[in-house]
């Protein structure tokens, strides 16, 4: 057994894992207890790691229009297409579009490759779909990209105020030690702030179910209400801050009074100066906030509105307090200190004369970019417009994720040159590339991320690079070093990159740049592999700075990075999204994540596990609104807006406000025809951050009644006709493939359609309910079962959870037989809450009521739910209540 220390692929908890390999290479996943963000607990996605670590799907071998080919004439492809289109168009005419899942030493390679050699600014990252909002608000607020808390202030926090954040789910771990907290110290209170009731609501204190996008409204108005009642703190507001006097003012002037803020939140006056009051009670408040807050057309406006609120009353950079931007992917704040959006230099520095001089210097660069590039949506457009020839696209998959979804997959078909860097081989945007560069995956790759909360932690191999597999930023200096930059991009291991860039951090610094990490120099290559978790900035030469041993907080010294060293307040008038809804598209729909699922899944999507909680997209609906409509739950509707259609299963609840929808923004194209959510999703921007408004797309719904539905279970993946069939969902389950279908015209005969389909040569168990249109099939090899169909009028179809427990059966009894057949009708939807344990929403209400199950505990200790990693709680809390 050996055993690596190494980081959680996933979200910006970074919680630190310990990674055991046998000699067989079977490697056991565990918490690492000495890591500071997670001691020692995983949530469900970090838990089901070791499912990803096969070779099945992975992209092994460089390729050239589909065709496997060595590395030289990958790479010698790109190198002498990047020289001839640069010649032919300049620099501006190649784009790099790179993602937050890039260790910190991959990103900065493609960073100073762009800006400083190639010549354009034109790298940006999906990062700006992310956090870029954040991003410009602290920046504007404290001259630098800094956030100034750590997660320990979450816990000793008095008041936790949640603001557009599914933290239950999406930051799974830190929700658990917020929980842990708030069970020791019960009167911790906990304000969620957003338009759903979400798992995160079942911890809350108060659940403020604002309308869609009207937060400044909501923190203007504490502003004015902090003033107004002598809440501020004078002498931080002196010493420490610019601005207040005009911020004030506007905050009271476009704001309004608190009718009007009711009006325009849809919160009642009760519920808005209890809030207030809280707030204004509370010294010690943290205010997280994440996409409810970035992904908006004022995402850089509603952060700021927050932040005014913490100045105001001095709430920064003491124990307990802040604002706190939390961010999502494993690399997405390190992405932010090398640079790599296109409105930054390297390193926390910009386009002004001063930092391009120095990262010139320091580069030795030959070819400098000088002013910002384009940020994403822009760069696609450029892409679609043409005036873009080449883009590289690394560890991101902007055919699913990226708003207008449609118009960035035909930018890419039309794109005269597409290079993807990814380790799987197929997904929506690897399907246009001209050049595929094989990568290492998690557990292969070593270097570095930084966490929410500016911890630096150390990703480490453990898993030799399979087949033709490369670190992304050897791939990146191959290329680099074809086009004739040898010397700037000569590095042998992620270490060198590393000291590298920790000298530029340090560079001509002097105190005048937030991110700093010129304590750790010098280091071998042996201390880099020991690097401890550290929080920036590390150095002894800054003030800011606490010493070699890393920086918990920041701002304690009430100085900040503004050319005054005050914070400064910024005014803000509120203003409503980019698009409302009218007569044609009456619904707001949002769009966010789901517990189990990372992004597009091309992951945690190949995990039965992880699909048992949620393996079809669907989309919530206030049952008020569906009854208006005539859907049913669990039947299959259309979404539509302007810019196109996405299909999938209702789910009725009265989490979701009247008038909003919610879809996952998970659901791709390689498991299924028409769940893709960006093709609604329009591409309006913050004018600051660039950063798209995800969470806000006027749309329309409708019941969509094909002639039949159905779904087969099959031991084997099936390759599925397209004729008969408009929508399809693909669904690894436990033993078997599950595949949810239905179709506008009906084969004459299924028996003839299954032999057809499925090989001419397998028997067919039968039953038929002509009168009521139901057809069940089921083939059985050797009496265990190997697929069985499906097929009625509507979404009455059995339940599918007891058929696929049928595939374990090394023979099926006559009543299991039978029961396939007949299929018993069951609406009961029994989806699973515990993805651990397998165990389902039924069984747990049937254990809690029978057995009088009071707490969290017992039904840990009857049931085993929620005992292993916890991601289940919310939903457990819930059924208990
Ligand atoms: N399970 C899982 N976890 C993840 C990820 C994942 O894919 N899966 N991805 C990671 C990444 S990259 C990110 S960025 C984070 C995102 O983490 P979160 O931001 O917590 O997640 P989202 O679901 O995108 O959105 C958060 C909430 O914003 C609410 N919201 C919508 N509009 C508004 C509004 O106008 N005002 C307010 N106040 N709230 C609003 C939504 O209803 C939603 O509940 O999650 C990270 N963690
Ligand atoms: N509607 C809607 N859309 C959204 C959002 C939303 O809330 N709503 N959220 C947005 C946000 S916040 C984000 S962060 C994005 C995320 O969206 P994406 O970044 O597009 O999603 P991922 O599925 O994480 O894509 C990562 C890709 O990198 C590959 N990969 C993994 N590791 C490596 C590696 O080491 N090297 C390389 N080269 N490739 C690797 C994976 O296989 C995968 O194909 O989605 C955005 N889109
Ligand atoms: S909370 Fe879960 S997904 Fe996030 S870093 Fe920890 S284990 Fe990974
Ligand atoms: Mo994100």
């Amino acid at each position: 057994m050996s055993s690596t220390q190494t980081t959680c692929p996933y979200c910006g908890v970074g919680c630190g894992i310990i990674a055991q390999t046998d000699s067989t290479q079977f490697v056991t996943i565990q918490g690492d207890k000495s890591h500071p963000a997670n001691f020692g607990k995983l949530c469900s996605k970090g838990i089901a790691l070791s499912g990803t670590l096969g070779l099945e799907g992975r992209l092994l071998h460089p390729e050239i229009d589909n065709n496997s080919c060595d590395w030289n004439t990958a790479l010698d492809k790109v190198a002498t297409e990047f020289k001839r289109i640069i010649e032919q168009y300049g620099p501006q005419a190649i784009a790099f579009y790179v993602s937050g899942q890039l260790l910190t030493e991959d990103y900065y390679v493609a960073n100073k490759f762009m800006k400083g050699f190639i010549g354009a600014g034109n790298i940006d990252t999906n990062s700006r779909l992310c956090m870029s909002s954040s991003l410009s608000g602290y920046k504007r607020a404290f001259g630098s990209d800094t956030v100034p808390g750590n997660y320990e202030d979450i816990e000793q926090a008095d008041l936790v105020v949640l603001v557009g954040s599914n933290l239950a789910w999406c930051h799974p771990i830190l929700f658990q030690r917020l929980m842990i907290a708030k069970e020791k110290r019960p009167n911790q209170k906990i304000v969620v702030i957003d338009p759903r009731h979400t798992a995160t609501c079942e911890i809350a204190d108060t659940h403020l179910a604002i309308n869609a996008g009207s937060d400044i409204w909501l923190f203007n108005g504490l502003l004015d209400f902090l003033r107004y009642n002598d809440y501020l703190d004078y002498e931080y507001l002196e010493q420490a801050t610019a601005g207040f006097a005009a911020a004030f003012q506007t905050a009271r002037e476009s704001s309004g009074s608190i009718s009007d803020i009711t009006q325009h939140t849809g919160l009642e006056e009760e519920q808005i100066l209890e809030f207030f009051q809280l707030f204004a009670d509370n010294k010690k408040v943290v205010t997280l906030y994440s996409q409810g807050v970035n992904q908006s057309t004022s995402g850089t406006d509603k952060v700021n509105s927050i932040i005014n609120c913490h100045l105001a009353t001095g709430r920064l950079g003491q124990v307990g307090m802040g604002p706190f931007s939390m961010t999502g992917q494993p690399n997405a704040m390190g992405g932010r200190e090398v640079g790599a959006l296109a409105n930054q230099l390297a390193s926390h520095m910009d386009f002004s004369t001063e930092h391009c001089d120095l990262v010139q210097e320091f580069w030795q660069a030959t070819n400098i970019a000088t002013s910002p590039g384009l940020k994403a949506i822009d760069l696609f457009n450029a892409v679609h417009a043409g005036e873009v020839k080449a883009i590289w696209i690394m560890a991101t998959n902007p055919v699913v994720s990226l708003p207008n979804a449609n118009l960035v997959k035909q930018a890419l078909a039309e794109c005269e040159l597409v290079i993807v860097s990814d380790c799987v081989r197929d997904n929506d945007t690897t399907a246009h590339a001209n050049v595929l560069f094989p990568t290492l995956a998690w557990g292969e790759k070593n270097g570095t991320v930084t966490n929410s909360e500016r911890r630096i932690s150390r990703q480490r191999a453990f898993l030799p690079a399979p087949a033709e597999t490369k670190a992304d930023w050897w791939i990146l200096s191959q290329v680099a070093q074809r086009m004739g930059y040898e010397k700037a991009f000569s590095y042998s291991s992620s270490a060198d990159i590393f000291r590298e860039y920790v000298a530029l951090s340090g560079y001509k610094n002097e105190g005048t740049r937030d991110f700093d990490l010129s304590g750790l120099l010098p280091f071998s290559d042996e201390e880099y592999q020991a690097l401890k978790p550290v929080q920036w900035p590390i150095c002894d030469s800054s003030e800011h700075c606490t010493g070699l041993r890393g920086t918990e907080r920041m701002f304690t010294d009430k100085r900040f990075f503004t050319n005054s060293g005050k914070a400064q307040f910024i005014s803000i008038t509120p203003r409503p999204p980019a698009s409302l809804p009218d007569i044609k598209f009456p619904f707001v729909l949002n769009t966010g994540r789901i517990r189990d699922q990372w992004h597009t899944m091309t992951r945690t999507g190949r995990i039965a596990r992880l699909l048992r909680h949620t393996g079809e997209s669907y989309v919530e609906i206030h049952p008020n609104d569906a009854q208006t409509a005539n859907i049913n739950q669990g039947s299959l509707v259309t979404v539509s807006s302007r810019l196109g259609k996405w299909m999938g299963r209702a789910k009725l609840t009265t989490n979701q406000q009247m008038g909003n929808l919610f879809i996952p923004m998970h659901f791709n194209s390689q498991t299924s025809n028409c769940a893709r959510v960006d093709v609604l999703v329009a591409p309006h921007t913050d004018p600051i951050s660039g950063q798209p408004e995800f969470k806000h797309t006027p749309v329309k719904i409708s019941a969509y009644r094909p002639v039949w539905q159905g779904f087969i279970l099959s031991k084997q993946p099936l390759t599925l006709p397209t004729k008969d069939i408009d929508y399809s969902v693909k669904i690894l389950s436990d033993n078997c493939w599950r595949y949810e279908l239905a179709g506008e015209t009906k084969p004459d005969n299924w028996n003839l359609w299954l032999h057809h389909n499925f090989g001419a040569d397998l028997e067919w168990l039968e039953y038929q309910d002509r009168a009521n249109g139901c057809y069940n099939y089921a083939n059985l090899i050797q009496d265990r079962l190997n697929i069985c169909m499906f097929i009625g009028k509507d979404e009455k179809l059995p339940a599918r959870h007891g058929l696929i427990q049928l595939f374990t059966r090394d023979k099926l009894t006559p009543a299991e037989r039978l029961a396939l057949l007949t299929g018993h009708n069951d609406e009961n939807i029994n989806n699973t809450i515990c993805a651990c344990f397998n165990i389902g929403h039924n069984e747990l209400v049937t254990a809690i009521k029978e057995q009088d199950l009071k707490t969290i505990t017992q039904i840990g200790e009857k049931m085993q739910a929620g005992s292993n990693c916890g991601s289940c709680i919310p939903e457990l809390k819930a059924l208990l209540k």
